[in-house]
């Protein structure tokens, strides 16, 4: 059941943001990072998502992301990621934050994506920066090269490395300047990408977060929902149209 006061707020907003992290792909069969089944239980992030792990190790690295490259290709969008893309026309301005790599937003059909940890479906060569969307498998265990000779890596944002600068200053306006933030299947722990449902409740927002189970964000939210996306964000759709 969606609480009243969430759809009366929702329905006067102006500036809506959503911030979205790996559970709103879980019903889609894209594994989370963290918790029971998440991907940190079976592969260390210190092995996997650093540039030095990379650099010790890209076959290693490179055989980890054609392995999740591989699911994202085979699965799509669920219902909460159609959801977001009806909340797109219904709201005056809507600002889509993910921290996700996996395109299925845009898959789905939404238009205005922030991707503040990069995207999967991309490789940058490591001394040049060309960005090449090329399909690239490993080719007998041989890590793939740039016209120039640098190594190709995904252009995903590992940990200790900036997030895309524009990326990033459009989260922090979009969190700023939102009267309604929605916090969705994120553990927020992450920065700073946590930092935007904080920053939006400092500047008045109205903060609704939906997620199995409680996080970070949860104490100063104005509403927390336990529950899937896929089935919430469907209802709140519903409740508004
Ligand atoms: C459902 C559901 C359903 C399930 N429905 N819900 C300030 C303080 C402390 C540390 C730092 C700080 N500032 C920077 C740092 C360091 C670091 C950091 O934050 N570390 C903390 C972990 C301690 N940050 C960085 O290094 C960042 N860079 C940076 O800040 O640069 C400047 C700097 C450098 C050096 C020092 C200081 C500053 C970069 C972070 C990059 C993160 N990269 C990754 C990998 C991306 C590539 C890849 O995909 O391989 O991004 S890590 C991973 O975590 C991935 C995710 O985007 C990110 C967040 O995870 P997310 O989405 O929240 O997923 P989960 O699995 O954690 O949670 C899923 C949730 O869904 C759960 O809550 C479930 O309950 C829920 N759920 N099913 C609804 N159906
Ligand atoms: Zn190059």
């Amino acid at each position: 059941m969606i609480p009243l006061e969430l759809i009366e707020q929702a329905k006067t907003a102006q500036v809506v943001t959503v911030l979205t992290g790996a559970g709103i792909s879980a019903e889609s069969g894209v594994p989370t990072f963290r918790g029971e089944n998440g991907l940190w239980k079976k592969f260390r992030p210190q092995e996997l998502a650093n540039f030095d792990a990379f650099m010790r190790n890209p076959e290693l690295v490179w055989e980890w992301y054609n392995y999740r490259r591989k699911i994202i290709e085979e699965i799509s969008p669920n219902s909460g990621h159609f959801a977001l893309v009806e909340m797109e026309s219904y709201f005056p301005q809507f600002n889509l934050i993910t921290q996700n790599v996996d395109g299925l937003h845009q898959r789905a059909g939404s238009r205005n994506v922030v991707e503040l940890h990069g995207n999967i479906g991309r490789n940058r060569c490591v001394k040049c920066n060309r960005i090449s969307t090329e399909n690239l498998s490993l080719n007998g265990q041989k890590v793939p090269t740039c016209e120039c000779g640098g190594l190709l890596r995904p252009d995903v944002v590992w940990f200790g490395e900036l997030l895309p600068e524009d990326a990033i200053q459009k989260a922090f306006q979009a969190s700023k300047s939102c009267d309604f933030f929605f916090s969705i299947g994120t553990s927020a722990v992450v920065y700073p990408a946590a930092s935007l449902p904080e920053i939006a409740k400092q500047n008045g927002a109205f903060v609704v977060e939906i997620n199995l189970e409680p996080t970070p964000i949860t104490s100063f939210a104005d509403i927390s929902i336990r529950g899937k996306s896929g089935i919430v964000l469907p209802q709140i759709v519903k409740a508004l149209t």
